[in-house]
């Protein structure tokens, strides 16, 4: 029977509010709170009849992968969740709370792009899921997952946050919708849609600064294996997650509509993955005192870069 031997925010180390945790949860609260029921997609609606159907295709293929994107993560984060409660770091897991309220809200909003501006009921969409995508969505993901029920070592916890974090997200997540953002930006298309992605972008940057910080920090704990274990995994998957770009193009040879261009999804998301991946070899000579600041600095540059896409 599980028993508390004492409670954190009564002992005398108290709640830390240092912790870089601590304080993206504070950001989280500022930030995160728009609601995806309120945005107007009345314009979007308008601009979806005067589609061409490679047009309509094309957006609901990238969109049906988006929804089911967000339906997975939110089903899946919780044995992560449970794991960080058991080992009692309240600091966070209260960031986490606001991390699966704000994939619950990228449902939503997906969601109502569906229902609302293309109409779909009724229609299986799964016809858009390709084999890279349903190697990481339908199998990696939730093994990687739902395997931390019955193994929390500290290698199946990074793994998890590996594929998690690192390649639905950092990679598959971030990158398409910084391609779709841009591109619909650019032709002046879907405004409600442009405006809800960019809000899903700035949760999405905390998120996977949440993740670098994880697994930077279960390095400084745990060293070579983990380390080891991560690299490993994000070479086993990267050619997936490349794959799912590549399958989304393919599908629309020789022109993608909309002007989308894969080298703007591919160098994005490279660039991105590799300056993570240097953050997380950092990692292995850092202290955890030194981890925090780096965390909170970095992921304080990550959202400013994420306020230029958005905003510029
Ligand atoms: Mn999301
Ligand atoms: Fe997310």
């Amino acid at each position: 029977m599980k028993t508390h031997s004492e409670f954190l925010t009564t002992s005398a180390r108290g709640l830390n509010h240092n912790h870089p945790m601590l304080k993206m949860f504070q950001k989280a609260k500022r930030l995160g709170v728009w609601d995806p029921a309120a945005i107007d997609l009345s314009q979007d609606r308008e601009h979806w009849q005067t589609f061409t159907e490679p047009q309509k295709d094309a957006t609901l293929r990238l969109i049906s992968l988006f929804q089911a994107g967000e339906e997975s993560v939110t089903l899946d984060l919780l044995p992560l969740i449970q794991v960080i409660a058991e080992e009692g770091r309240l600091e966070e897991e209260m960031y986490l709370t606001s991390f699966l309220f704000e994939e619950a809200k990228h449902v939503e909003f997906m969601n109502r792009f569906l229902t609302e501006v293309a109409e779909v009921r009724g229609e299986d969409l799964s016809r858009y899921h390709t084999p890279s995508y349903r190697a990481i969505f339908y199998e990696a993901l939730p093994q990687a997952m739902h395997r931390l029920t019955y193994d929390r070592s500290p290698v199946a916890q990074a793994e998890a946050s590996v594929v998690y974090n690192m390649i639905v997200e950092g990679v598959l997540a971030e990158t398409g919708y910084y391609g779709f953002f841009q591109a619909y930006k650019r032709q002046q298309v879907m405004p409600g849609l442009v405006q809800g992605i960019g809000k899903m972008m700035q949760d999405e940057s905390r998120h996977i600064a949440f993740g670098v910080y994880f697994l930077s920090r279960l390095i400084a704990e745990h060293g070579d294996p983990v380390w080891e274990a991560i690299q490993n995994k994000m070479n086993e998957l990267l050619p997936y997650a490349v794959g799912v770009v590549q399958e989304v193009f393919q599908a629309y040879e020789p022109e993608m509509p909309f002007g989308l261009e894969m080298d703007e999804f591919m160098n994005y998301a490279m660039t991105q993955f590799m300056r993570r991946e240097n953050r997380l070899a950092r990692a292995r000579t850092l202290t955890l005192e030194q981890l925090y600041q780096e965390t909170e600095q970095a992921e304080a540059e990550a959202a400013e870069l994420t306020r230029g896409i958005v905003e510029g």
